[in-house]
């Protein structure tokens, strides 16, 4: 099939070789999954940076936030109480942590293409529930704000915590709303039927899976009638575990939202999902293939590879400029029609 999606010809846009580190004893190994959006005619990207110290042959080192302070867990690769077989996480003495620890940094663009980063972050995590970093990040201007819905990571779990701001200088944070196992919650850029909306991602441990979720609020806070409107799809590309990316898209057709869709390999792919306009919790078409695959060289291999992710994009007309996250290391964009990815589902 002809793919209808077009990467921009300047992939990769940021690399971590274009993070400063934010500090002088880590080293930045990823820059992935950024939330996308317009702020006073520039396009904005708040990106996950994920950093550690650089590792010693022998050793896997991982930074974790105790305190408001970075503290260095350092195991010996042969250490028998250690177990590691996925680049991302580790599990020593029968608790899990991640390799790196992430935090959230704006990069502004006059063109959507050329991104200037922060030299600073924006956004680290903060008490308990951010002991292991914070991932991930949807970005919506909803009610007269950005609001802010990313993976809040510590040993309690992976939840979903929310923060608006106005200003892009000044946050307000408004805790978890979403408590663990949950993740890729994106809210709806406008009130349906008097209610805010948010696709999240709760994970069944025994019975169901990694399902995406809807659900409505009066204030952006409370959350509730949650209902499963899409599941995984044994034997396709979509099996193992699916979750929205950024906010879906109002279109003439129904909400347009773009998810990603792993299989049993772990090989992340895009496909569209079209919701009622009145009544999103109906779901009137998928795409039955994948939207995008990875197929790059960069999409294929990396920190981990086989891997296209997306959490945000920003909308022009027709046109949608998807930022994502290949291979769990880069920052790349493509371009679509939206008119033709409808004619897809
Ligand atoms: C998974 C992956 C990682 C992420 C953790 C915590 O292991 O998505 O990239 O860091 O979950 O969210």
């Amino acid at each position: 099939m002809v793919s209808i999606i077009q990467r921009f010809p300047e992939n990769p846009l940021l690399r971590p070789a274009d993070i400063p580190a934010s500090t002088p004893d880590l080293t930045v190994e990823c820059v992935l999954n950024p939330g996308a959006f317009r702020y006073r005619g520039r396009t904005g990207l708040l990106l996950r940076v994920a950093e550690r110290p650089r590792q010693e042959p022998g050793w896997i080192s991982t930074p974790v936030l105790d305190a408001g302070q970075i503290k260095i867990l350092r195991v010996r690769q042969n250490d028998p109480d250690l177990k590691s077989t996925d680049p991302r996480v580790f599990t020593y003495k029968g608790r899990q942590y991640l390799t790196t620890l992430s935090h959230l940094r704006l990069a502004w663009s006059e063109d959507g293409i050329h991104f200037t980063v922060e030299p600073q972050p924006a956004l680290l995590g903060v008490g308990d529930h951010e002991t292991f970093g914070i991932e991930d990040c949807r970005v919506e201007f909803v009610a007269g704000q950005y609001w802010l819905t990313y993976t809040a990571v510590s040993e309690f779990g992976v939840g979903v915590g929310l923060i608006s701001t106005m200003d892009w200088q000044t946050y307000t944070r408004h805790g978890i709303i979403f408590p663990p196992h949950n993740k890729d919650c994106a809210l709806f850029p406008e009130k349906v039927a008097g209610h805010y909306w948010a696709f999240h991602r709760p994970s069944g441990l025994g019975l169901g899976g990694n399902f995406i979720w809807l659900s409505r609020s009066p204030d952006l806070l409370h959350w509730g009638d949650h209902r499963c409107i899409a599941a995984t799809r044994p034997g396709q590309w979509d099996s193992e575990r699916i979750g929205a990316g950024a906010a879906p898209i109002k279109t003439e057709r129904g909400w347009l939202a773009i998810y990603h869709g792993a299989d049993q390999k772990s090989r992340y792919c895009l496909g569209g999902l079209l919701l009622d306009l009145n009544d999103p919790y109906r779901v009137l078409a998928r795409s039955r293939e994948p939207l995008m695959e990875p197929v790059a060289d960069y999409e294929q291999r990396g920190f981990f590879g086989n891997v296209v992710f997306t959490n945000g994009h920003v909308v022009d007309g027709d046109s949608i400029a998807i930022y994502y996250g290949a291979s769990d290391s880069l920052v790349c964009g493509a371009r679509a029609s939206i008119q033709e990815i409808l004619k897809r589902l």
